[in-house]
């Protein structure tokens, strides 16, 4: 609290302290934020009404805690993590709150007690869809998890106006709408205008004389405010709450106001519409960046207002800068924020004055990079021409870091022109343009993979120069998901069932699964385990009866790939071989009391521009058209492919589902986490040596998991042959 507050009232001094948490004080609160913040008596509310009278009594109950952490982090000054991300696929919130805070059953209790269904009020909730896929979501499960490790975090990102498309299905094909996700209020976030920081573009950079010291400076030509939104991320029941803070782009006054006044008033609102698009809507594009302008404003707009918000609002007073690696790490999830490392140098250098090697020394403690992927294609490099006009002092930046480290480079390696032109930072092939992965690698602590196999092709392949020039730097952390939304939410069953065998500590310490090992055999159990997963396909297909229309036969076997549409994915795989069983039958090859009655459940979105992705959904929808209706299959084999795939149906298909499809084409897929979700919720995999998948067979053992196709290497070797499928075909 500022100084200048006097409180005379003794509770302005008390710290807030969380109601209690009785069905009774739940409805007082409920009902007050009813009629307080909605304006509505219960009698006239809406569902919308109830929903966010809802969402903030459990804002109330987790407020306490934040207010307090906030404090706490500020004061103890202890190291945590700054996780900058351009991707937050977080789901809906109010059931993760109120399982954090241990508020389920009082919620549900308070709410029917005033004639109000908590399931209706969850049904409610638009999920926000701030990310493409497992980029994202991994993202939001890091962290739900740093906050149940209790580690200081803040997550750092941008809050999208539209989050991912919402898919429809016109004749089969995929049409894309705005997720327009803000339209009916949005409980779970705090706009924080006064904590907005001015972020400048454009301009030059110009010489200047500091004291006998020739330094360089950047004159910028425009600037837009970036205005945070907080959000809770609570732990779970451990009385933490730490803060995700997502940016939003404002036109600033003094741009309005110069154009303002020069009387074009349609100017002045053309200029406060481009500032404002810079957070307007997510790239839907997942493992293929299409470097885009906007993409680059968007991404130095996030970290740099991070880098400054964390510098200004996060040190003690006084704090001394050589001390910032105690301090903090910045985790850049993807090249996506790696804008952030020419920031901060600049930051230290230009603003702060230290000497370029300190800051260089400094930058190189804090920052740590994960990379996602192998596929070249998804590797970010961004245009000099295009980096220079919006960020001209960043370049030169860039342009020393690459000279000082390519300097190196031959004094290690030797005057080797090939070498030192793979390894350089700027690549001069088709055009002169910035490699942010090299830039990452070369200015992090750490460099990850995201599994053992990616982080072994990552050394051995696609950074293999710099794994022998930075012995030590590159590690692997293979991909987790938190056990807490898709095992104890999503399969509520499931997890009370495994909780009366081996008590709940698994929630928190995933491999007390083991402990289940011994129930294997357990007929009880097993039978047990049977009627959960009875159960969550009934549930599914409810679900899907309300949402689309369809439905899921008793008996079937659930045969399910949930994933982004790419080509490396196979979706294609998977429908040739729905396409192989249903030719069999038609031909009399197979006779269909033959055929397991299986369901095939897709979900896969496509990005807008990708025409074969899209086709290929096309092509599922049509084979699904003719397979469900040919008699002749007696109803023994069905496709089934809801539209827009997200978090909240993942959360229902998953713990249904009896075989997971992993099938990428070995070395393609960096890990994969869904493949994670359905093995934790009982699922067989049917998949490839690929991402995490070869641990997760390591984990469930063989009989769990069958493995099929090429490994990695042959891959390799077949693509050094020459891949010819007519060949394969033609069966030579
Ligand atoms: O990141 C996930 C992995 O489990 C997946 O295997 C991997 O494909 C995924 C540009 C990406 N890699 N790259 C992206 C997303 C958005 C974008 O604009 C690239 N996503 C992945 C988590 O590690």
């Amino acid at each position: 609290m500022p100084e200048s507050h006097s409180p005379l009232h003794p509770l302005a001094l008390a710290p807030v302290i969380a109601p209690p948490s009785t069905a009774d004080e739940f409805v007082e609160r409920f009902l007050h934020n009813l009629n307080f913040d909605r304006g509505v008596a219960l009698s006239a509310s809406s569902a919308n009404d109830r929903y966010l009278a809802l969402a903030h009594t459990v804002r109330d109950y987790l407020m306490a805690r934040w207010l307090e952490d906030v404090r706490h982090q500020k004061e103890v000054q202890a190291k945590g993590v700054c996780y900058l991300s351009a991707e937050y696929l977080l789901g809906r919130q109010l059931d993760n709150n109120l399982l954090a805070a241990d508020l389920t059953e009082v919620a549900g209790e308070a709410l029917a007690s005033c004639g109000v269904s908590l399931d209706e009020l969850r049904a409610h909730e638009v999920e926000p869809g701030l990310g493409n896929g497992g980029l994202g979501r991994l993202a939001a499960c890091f962290i739900d998890s740093l906050a149940t490790m209790a580690v200081p975090s803040i997550g750092y990102g941008i809050r999208y106006e539209y989050g991912i498309f919402r898919q429809t299905f016109v004749d089969g094909q995929q049409v894309e709408q705005p997720d327009a996700w803000l339209a009916l209020g949005s409980p779970w976030e705090f706009a924080r205008p006064e904590d907005a920081q001015t972020i400048a573009f454009g301009g030059r950079t110009e010489k200047y004389d500091d004291d006998g010291v020739t330094r360089s400076r950047w004159v910028p030509a425009w600037n837009v405010q970036a205005v945070p939104y907080n959000y809770m991320v609570p732990g779970f029941r451990n009385g933490r709450v730490n803060t995700l803070r997502l940016w939003s782009a404002v036109a600033t006054s003094a741009f309005d106001l110069r154009i303002f006044n020069s009387g074009d008033y349609e100017e002045a609102v053309r200029a406060q519409t481009f500032a404002e698009n810079i957070s307007k809507v997510l790239y839907p594009e997942d493992s293929t960046p299409q470097g885009k302008e906007l993409r680059l404003q968007q991404q130095y707009f996030f970290v740099a207002a991070s880098i400054h918000d964390f510098l200004d609002n996060m040190l003690a007073d006084g704090f001394d800068l050589a001390n910032l690696p105690e301090r903090v790490i910045f985790q850049l999830n993807d090249t996506h924020p790696v804008i952030a490392v020419p920031e901060f140098m600049r930051v230290l250098v230009d603003e702060k004055h230290l000497e370029w090697d300190a800051a260089w020394a400094i930058t190189q403690q804090c920052f740590a990079y994960t990379c996602h992927t192998l596929l070249p294609e998804a590797l970010e490099v961004w245009p000099v021409e295009l980096l220079g006009r919006l960020l001209p002092r960043h370049l030169e930046i860039i342009y020393r870091i690459n000279d000082e480290f390519l300097v190196a480079v031959r004094e290690r390696f030797g005057d080797d022109e090939m070498l030192v032109r793979n390894m350089s930072i700027i690549a001069e092939h088709p055009e002169r343009s910035v490699r942010m992965a090299y830039l990452a690698t070369v200015a992090g602590a750490k460099v990850n993979g995201v599994a053992e196999l990616h982080s072994q092709l990552l050394r051995d392949k696609v950074l293999h120069d710099f794994d022998a020039f930075f012995p030590g730097k590159f590690t692997n952390v293979t991909n987790g998901v938190t056990p807490r939304r898709f095992l104890r939410l999503a399969n509520p069953e499931l997890s009370s069932l495994i909780t009366a065998a081996i008590g709940d500590g698994w929630t928190t310490e995933l491999e007390r699964l083991h402990e289940l090992e011994p129930f294997a055999d357990d007929a009880e159990f097993r039978s047990a385990f049977a009627r959960v997963k009875a159960a969550n396909k009934r549930r599914l297909s409810e679900v899907l009866r309300e949402r689309d229309g369809v439905e899921i036969s008793d008996g079937h076997m659930l045969d399910v790939m949930v994933k982004r549409l790419h080509e490396y994915k196979r979706q294609l795989l998977k429908v040739l071989h729905i396409v192989t069983t249903y030719e069999g039958v038609i031909s009399g090859r197979i006779a269909v009391s033959d055929v397991v009655p299986r369901t095939a459940i897709f979900g896969a979105k496509a990005a807008p521009g990708y025409a074969m992705a899209k086709r290929i959904i096309h092509l599922i929808n049509a084979v699904g058209e003719v397979v469900n209706t040919d008699p002749r299959l007696e109803g023994r084999l069905k496709v089934v492919f809801p539209p827009n795939y997200n978090v909240t149906l993942a959360e229902r298909v998953i713990p249904a589902a009896d075989l997971s499809e992993q099938i990428s084409l070995a070395g393609k897929e960096a890990s994969g986490t869904g493949n994670m979700k359905f093995a934790l919720n009982g699922a067989l995999t049917i998949g490839t040596d690929d991402g995490a998948n070869v641990e997760i067979r390591e984990l469930v053992g063989d009989d769990n998991f069958y493995l099929f196709g090429m490994s990695e290497p042959e891959v390799e070797a077949l693509s050094t042959r020459g891949y010819r499928p007519q060949e394969f075909y033609q069966g030579r």
